[in-house]
This record gives C-alpha cells, sequence and structure tokens, in this order.
C-alpha cells in the first residue's frame, strides 16, 4: 500500500487518477459475437456458451421446474436472510415513487410529469468467482417497483449447464419473469438485438467482467440504454482517531477481495490510526481466503495523510468514490461536505456490507469518477417520466401572442402559425 504523507493540493490529482483501461482489444474480440449473435440468433448464442462456458444445456430458458427446485438446495437462514434484505430494499425503492403534481403555470395553462416504466429490461448477472445473487436484489426489485412488464434475466450456466440457486432463487422471490443460461457478451447480444429465444430489450443492466462492460457499451451506439458506464468498485475512507482500525482494515479489504483491480483508499488525519490500519490489514489478509485477488488490489491502493477533516472531504470530493466510508466522529456532520460520492456509509457501525446487500439501498454505482455527475441505479432507473400538457382556451389566449412573438423571433412561421390560426378562430 502506497502511503502519501500530506500531500500539496496541487499534487491531488496525480493521487486520485485512476489506471486508465484500453478497451480496443476488447473491442476487436467483442464485435463478431455481437455480430454473430445479431444474425444468426440462438444458433450463435449456443456455440459461444460451449466456446465459453463449457456448456450445453438443453434449453437456454431456465424452466419452473429449474426455478422451483433452487429453493430446496439453499439453507433456511440464507433464505431468511435473502427474503429480509428483498423486503429492505423494496422499501427504501418504493419510498422513491413520486407523486404526480399538476402545475398550472399560467391560468389555463396545466403541465404535469408521468413516470411510465421501461416496457422491457433486462438484467445481466454474472457468475464466475463469486456468483453475486445480491445484484439480481439490486435490479429486479426496482424493475419490479417500478412496474416494467417485462423483466429478463441471463446468466452464465455451469458446465453442467445449471444456474447457481441463490440466483435463481433470489430471482423467482424478485419477480424476474425470465431467466436465461447465457454469459457474456453474447448475453449481452441477445438482449440487445433479440433471438428466438430471448426477447428484445430496451434497456440493459448490470455488472460484468470487460466483455461485458465493452459489449454494454458497444450496443448503447446502437439504441439500447445501459445502466451506467461500468469500471473497477472502488472504495474511500475516511477515517478520524476515534476509528477501529480493524474495522478499517476489513472494509477496505472487503472492496479488495472483489477483484485485482479494486481501489481502496485510506483519508485520515491521524498518523497513529494509519501505521495501526496498515498492520491490521496485514494481519487480516493473511487469513483472506481471496487474499489472491484482494493482494494486488491492495498493491495499488492509497493510505493518505491529511491535516485535517476538512482536507480528507476535500480529497474524497476530488476523487468521488462510487462508495464513501465516514468513519469518524459526527460523521453525519462532516457528511455535509460531501458533494461527489455513490454511496456513503456513516459512523463506525456501517459497513459497505450492509449496503451491499441488504440495508435497502442499491449497490449499482457509478465508479470511475461518474459520480461526480451520475447517481446510483434507482427506481428512476427503470421509468421514463414523460410530461404532458394541455391548454384551455383561456390559456391560449394568455400564452399564444408570447409563443407567436418568440417563433417569429426565430424566423419559424409555421410555428407562429399554429398558435394564431387556433386564436383566430378562438374570436
Ligand atoms: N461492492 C459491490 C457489490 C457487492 N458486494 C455485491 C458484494 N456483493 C459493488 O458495489
Ligand atoms: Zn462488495
Amino acid at each position: 500500500m502506497r502511503v502519501f504523507r500530506y500531500p500539496e493540493q496541487a499534487t491531488w490529482d496525480s493521487i486520485v487518477t485512476r489506471p486508465s483501461l484500453d478497451t480496443r482489444q476488447t473491442e476487436e474480440r467483442v464485435l463478431p459475437i455481437l455480430e454473430a449473435v445479431r444474425t444468426q440468433g440462438d444458433a450463435a448464442v449456443k456455440e459461444f456458451t460451449m466456446r465459453f462456458d463449457g456448456a450445453m444445456p438443453e434449453a437456454l430458458l431456465v424452466t419452473d421446474q429449474e426455478r422451483k427446485q433452487a429453493a430446496a438446495l439453499l439453507s433456511e437462514e440464507l433464505k431468511a436472510a435473502i427474503r429480509q434484505a428483498y423486503a429492505n430494499i423494496k422499501k427504501f425503492h418504493e419510498a422513491q415513487r413520486e407523486a404526480e403534481v399538476v402545475v398550472e403555470t399560467m391560468p389555463g395553462v396545466r403541465c404535469w410529469r408521468r413516470s411510465v416504466a421501461i416496457q422491457r429490461v433486462g438484467i445481466y448477472v454474472p457468475g464466475g468467482t463469486a456468483p453475486l445473487f445480491s445484484t439480481v436484489l439490486m435490479l429486479a426489485v426496482p424493475a419490479a417497483v417500478a412496474g416494467c412488464p417485462e423483466i429478463v434475466m441471463c446468466t452464465p450456466p455451469a458446465k453442467d449447464g445449471s444456474v447457481n440457486p441463490a440466483i435463481l432463487f433470489t430471482a423467482d422471490l424478485a419477480g424476474v419473469h425470465k431467466i436465461y443460461k447465457i454469459g457474456g457478451a453474447q448475453a449481452v447480444a441477445a438482449m440487445a438485438y433479440g433471438t428466438e429465444a430471448v426477447p428484445r430489450v430496451d434497456k440493459i443492466f448490470g455488472p460484468g467482467n470487460q466483455y461485458v462492460t465493452v459489449a454494454k457499451q458497444l450496443v448503447s451506439k446502437e439504441g439500447v440504454a445501459i445502466d451506467m458506464p461500468a469500471g473497477p468498485s472502488e472504495v474511500l475512507v475516511i477515517a478520524d482517531a476515534t476509528a477501529n482500525p480493524a474495522y478499517v482494515a476489513v472494509d477496505l479489504l472487503s472492496q479488495a477481495e472483489h477483484g485485482a483491480d479494486s481501489h481502496v483508499m485510506l483519508v485520515t488525519d491521524s498518523e497513529t490510526l494509519l501505521m495501526a490500519v496498515q498492520e491490521e490489514v496485514a494481519r487480516q489478509l493473511a487469513e483472506l481466503p481471496r487474499r489472491a485477488l484482494a493482494e494486488p488490489a491492495l498493491e495499488h491502493s492509497r493510505l493518505i495523510l491529511v491535516r485535517d477533516l476538512n482536507e480528507a472531504v476535500a480529497l474524497s470530493n476530488r476523487y468521488a468514490p462510487e462508495h464513501l466510508i465516514m468513519a469518524v466522529s459526527e460523521a453525519e456532520a462532516w457528511s455535509e461536505q460531501v458533494v461527489n460520492a455513490g454511496s456513503v456509509f456513516l459512523g463506525h457501525l456501517t459497513p459497505e456490507s450492509v449496503g451491499d446487500y441488504a440495508s435497502g439501498t442499491n449497490h449499482t454505482l457509478p465508479t470511475n469518477g461518474y459520480a461526480r455527475a451520475y447517481s446510483g441505479v434507482s427506481l428512476d432507473s427503470f421509468i421514463k417520466k414523460i410530461t404532458y400538457q394541455r391548454l384551455s382556451a383561456q390559456g391560449l389566449q394568455h400564452l399564444g401572442r408570447h409563443v407567436a412573438h418568440m417563433a417569429e423571433a426565430e424566423s419559424l412561421d409555421a410555428h407562429k402559425n399554429a398558435v394564431l390560426l387556433r386564436l383566430q378562430d378562438l374570436d
């Protein structure tokens, strides 16, 4: 872990810069996959599934029977945990519904906005080293709350053609309509273009490896919406002398264990804490089953000593972390200075893990500095807000002449006449 002591403001940008990823090579491999699925549909999907997952599932669509059987394969404790997470995430996202407000901007001119669900959404859930069934909750629950009439999901099959039972159980609970055994770029292509088995969707959500990420970016240029430009996962912890070094260390490690490219950062005003965290990280890392993934992530992690917490928050705002943990006393007061972050975890008893799984907030968050301008996934990600307006005769009489003047000034005569013709008839 690299340590920076009291870095000058002028050097902050270099400290918080993420390594840029060159995606050209990945694009070259993904483009032919997209093209094959677009032109050959399921046949191409099956071929890629054989080639990349080493699996030949009987059917791409998960059957009702497979969905039902999944529950029996999970412990009661895990099912109870998933149900609790489901309830909390549902409650938090339901509260994001907005009432429709009709605004009379001037007499006889009424305007309003209606939330309408995106009709067909696709969710990608990675398999691999950690099957993230929590991601199913984070995407399917808001989709269901939004009322999306068609929610489909793709996830790669294991070699024996099966899908992780926790993923199936969670998808069933959260209201996913159709689940397909498809992974990687071919899954993104299938949902973007549609195949015989897979319906074309309007928006694709979900994390994935570099191939999935690049495939999402490529299809988004062709008119399919995507949730977010995804990058490696990140956490920045701001800690003061009141923080528990073991807690800070384990929070850093929980991000690091996601993958070798994860970013973890500690910013503190306490030299003592910094040293103690370093020791704790080393101690806990030795016991960690995923240390082979966490270790390289820690190698490019940063521990930064600053003069005070004002500086700590300013540096964090410069970085715009996906996750920000504020392990300081008066965390809530300090959090008022936060202007760039995906999701914030306050105090000593709020590890990022609770938000990753079950507190209620969404874990699909902006990485790579996008938190400067983007929010994480929420109910809004699954709806469009359509605006409406209706004018009465009185409304047109009030507003018409102003519109006519503006149209004339823009030299758009049909616009002007659209108002004047009607006004004449009203006279
Ligand atoms: N920290 C990840 C989400 C996650 N963690 C899923 C555990 N499971 C990205 O926000
Ligand atoms: Zn996590």
